[in-house]
């Protein structure tokens, strides 16, 4: 029986983890959701998805059945969990047959707690044996990863907690709408301001985050990289270098510095269309400051060049004496509710658990003792998000999917669906019948967030356990009860390694992770329920105390020294030209949340933010005869969408906004570039070519 009391948890959605209280309703009520005072993130706020998160949880807009193609009507129609487990082990096992272990394909997701993604990577390695596994992530953060791993051997989104962001002098916010994407994170700003440190926001859109700025810097999109470079170049001409730290804490500054030293200001200017007095403006503020961050998000990531980018950023703060120093540094922003901690556990392309390396072999030695197998059985790294999904149909013949949407969020999405189509055989798992899951031959029904145990790790690194407050309805599983029910069918011997008790699973990654750069070993259910429940930092080896704060004595890297990147501006995949002359930007608006496939069911969400819309600057409306409200057709060279024009001098006149939340004909995606960046294989979501025209159908 389940206590009719709050159960203190974690909402469904953002990194950010907000502490909630759910409390099961009375009898033909819904739970309610609360937020927690006591947990230190969020200190009760909530913004309004995760308010209303508790409507996904009823049974009228979710799966509670699992559905089977019918050959006979070609529709989905309700089955048993045996038909359809049965049909799910066959759709790939036919495949494995047919065309190799390769021929299966897994796609993750960063909504899937550490116990999930961690079987998922174990599931794709040993029973299906195949190394064609990867997941959402590569579409978020994956960018600043890289970078990170790069310059400080060891890639935690934020080195530190939140809390020290009030406390330092200046922050430069890169390409992050937290007002609307962490609604709750704004109070860190605002207690920034209020204790006199200086916000810089960078923004080819005034968002509502870049409203609350000291200064907002609005550059073309995809030109960040020059924009970093330009006020590197400043730091150097203006003697505002940190001599001792770059050669007590650092390695590659002479390249570095001579790579920025070629990035004049007014050549910076040119490419971003940010003039010199306003670089001057930001690299002051930076500079004066005793303790300064940066921090990036998906506006600098998402690029073709998003790790050279994020590298350039690094280097500024490097160049000043901030990452490895109190009150400052360099972080990434996370975005999903597991983005962090579904990054270290294996269901990347080239990962084995503790965010080890696929290739490196005394990480498959560990891992295949801990699995009990032989290193040898082990499959070697895959393919990258966008590029499986490109595989689809071809090399690749049967998608087991769990947690992601992509017919909604991936780029090219047209293609992305009609590569979908063409498998063998799709099986989804989801709360809700997605877009993708519509396409699917077999759709398993799960248990979400409030109905099961799990530990998140939010985007400051902290391990926290997401405790299940309310029993399921009956009709849905879990995913590790899915995971475990496959492996019967494919591998019984292997059945007894993929236990469904989340504690147990956690166990075993701790041992997996032993060692590796992103240790859990030290951390448990029992620690995590301690106190307040605020949660564990990692790196925690046994019998460490965890740890909020990285790198202040030394770097990961092996000499401890953080690494400069030398690199040099470069254009986007595709720049606007006569044909289409538009800078298409997308990304997120504050009631809906990524596919939209859970908040689109939500009723006050879906009052809040209806439909997508194209966001342009007045001059180029009445350029082109667009009133408020108009219907109009932006076309790239991947396809076309409608929707309204929303028009608004917050926007760069040579730059249109698109929200990627919905499917259809307002699908932003349709879109998108799949230019990919070489190191990260991040998609350029955030630049391609566009034209915006008033479509013929507008006031009929
Ligand atoms: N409401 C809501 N909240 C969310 C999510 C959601 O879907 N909805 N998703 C979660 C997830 S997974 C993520 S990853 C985070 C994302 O959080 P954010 O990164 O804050 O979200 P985005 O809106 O994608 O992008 C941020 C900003 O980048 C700007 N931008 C566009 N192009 C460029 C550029 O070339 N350079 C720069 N500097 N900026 C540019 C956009 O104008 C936008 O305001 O949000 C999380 N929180
Ligand atoms: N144009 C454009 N496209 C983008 C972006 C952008 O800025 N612009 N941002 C990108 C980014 S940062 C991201 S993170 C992606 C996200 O895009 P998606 O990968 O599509 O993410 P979600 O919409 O969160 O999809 C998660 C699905 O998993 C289901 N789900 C939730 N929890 C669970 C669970 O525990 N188990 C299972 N089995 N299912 C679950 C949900 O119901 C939903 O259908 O979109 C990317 N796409
Ligand atoms: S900010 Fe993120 S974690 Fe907090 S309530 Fe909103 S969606 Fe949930
Ligand atoms: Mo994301």
């Amino acid at each position: 029986m389940l206590n009719t009391t709050a159960t203190p948890t974690h909402c469904p959605y953002c990194a950010l983890q907000c502490g909630m209280n759910v409390t099961p309703g009375p009898s033909g009520e819904g739970p309610s959701v609360e937020g927690r005072t006591e947990f230190p993130v969020n200190q009760g706020a909530l913004c309004g998805k995760g308010q209303s998160a508790a409507a996904v949880l009823s049974s009228r807009v979710r799966l509670t059945e699992p559905l089977v193609r019918s050959p006979a009507t070609g529709r989905l129609e309700t089955a048993t969990w045996e038909e359809a487990l049965d049909r799910v082990a066959e759709g790939l096992a036919r495949a494995r047959a047919g065309h190799g272990a390769d021929a299966c394909g897994v796609f993750g997701g960063g909504s899937l707690t550490n116990e999930k993604a961690y079987a998922l990577g174990k599931f794709a390695r040993i029973v299906l044996g195949t190394s064609q596994i990867d997941y959402n992530g590569r579409f978020c953060m994956s960018s600043a990863a890289a970078a990170g791993q790069k310059a400080f051997g060891l890639d935690r989104g934020l080195p530190f907690p939140l809390e020290d962001i009030p406390k330092t002098g200046c922050v430069v916010l890169v390409g992050s709408n937290l007002a609307e994407t962490m609604p709750p994170a704004l109070r860190y700003l605002s207690e920034l301001k209020a204790n006199g440190g200086k916000l810089i926001v960078i923004d080819p859109r005034r968002t509502r985050t870049a409203e609350q700025a000291d200064l907002h810097l609005a550059p073309r999109p995809g030109t960040d990289l020059a924009l970093a470079l330009g006020m590197l170049h400043l730091v150097v001409a203006e003697g505002r270098v940190d001599e001792e730290y770059v050669r007590e804490r650092t390695r590659g500054w002479e390249e570095a510095r001579s790579a920025a030293m070629a990035h004049w200001p007014e050549y910076v200017e040119r490419v971003t269309g940010v003039a010199v007095p306003q670089l001057r403006a930001a690299v002051g503020m930076f500079t004066d400051a005793e303790h300064a961050m940066v921090l990036t998000a998906r506006g600098p990531e998402q690029q073709s060049k998003g790790t050279d980018t994020v590298g350039a950023w690094i280097n500024l703060a490097l160049a000043t004496g901030r990452p490895g120093t109190p009150l400052s540094g360099y972080g990434c922003l996370t975005g999903q509710g597991n983005g962090q901690g579904g990054r270290e556990h294996g269901q990347k392309a080239d990962q084995l658990p503790g965010y080890r390396k696929l290739t490196d072999p005394a990480a498959r030695a560990h891992v295949a003792e801990v699995w009990g197998v032989d290193p040898e059985v082990l499959p070697g790294p895959g393919r990258s998000a966008y590029e499986l999904l490109d595989a689809l149909g071809s090399d690749v013949r049967a998608l087991l999917l769990m947690a992601s949407n992509p017919v909604v969020s991936a780029p090219r999405a047209a293609h992305v669906e009609s590569r979908i189509r063409s498998l063998d055989f799709l099986a989804v798992a989801d709360v809700v019948l997605s877009e993708t899951a519509e396409l699917a031959d077999v759709v398993l029904p799960v248990t979400q967030w409030a109905e099961e145990t799990g530990t998140m790790t939010n985007l400051e690194g902290r391990v926290l356990l997401r405790r299940r407050a309310l029993a399921p309805p009956t009709g849905v599983r879990t995913d590790l009860e899915v995971l475990q029910e496959l492996t019967a069918r494919l591998a019984p011997d292997l059945e007894k390694g993929f236990p469904t008790d989340a504690r147990e699973v956690f166990d075993e990654l701790r041992r997996a992770s032993a060692g590796g750069l992103a240790d859990y070993s030290g951390i448990s259910y029992d620690r995590l329920t301690e106190g307040e429940g605020e949660g564990v930092f990692w790196p925690c080896p046994v019998g460490a105390g965890g740890t909020p704060r990285l790198f202040l004595d030394r770097f990961a890297t092996e000499d401890g020294r953080a690494l400069f990147a030398p690199v040099s501006h470069r254009p986007a995949a595709e720049e606007p030209d006569a044909e289409y002359p538009l800078y298409l930007t997308t990304g997120r608006v504050v009631a809906q949340y990524q596919s939209g496939a859970q908040t689109r069911r939500v009723a006050e969400l879906n009052k809040a933010a209806p439909e997508a819309f194209v966001e342009l600057h007045p001059r180029l409306a009445a350029r082109l005869g667009i009133e408020q409200g108009d219907t109009v057709t932006v076309t790239s060279r991947r396809g076309r969408a409608t929707a309204p024009a929303r028009v608004t001098a917050a926007i760069r006149p040579d730059t249109i906004f698109m929200p990627f939340h919905w499917p259809g004909a307002g699908r932003a995606n349709t879109l998108t570039n799949p230019a990919l960046d070489p190191t990260s294989r991040m998609p350029e979501f955030k630049v391609c070519a566009a034209r915006v025209s008033k479509s013929s159908l507008s006031g009929a």
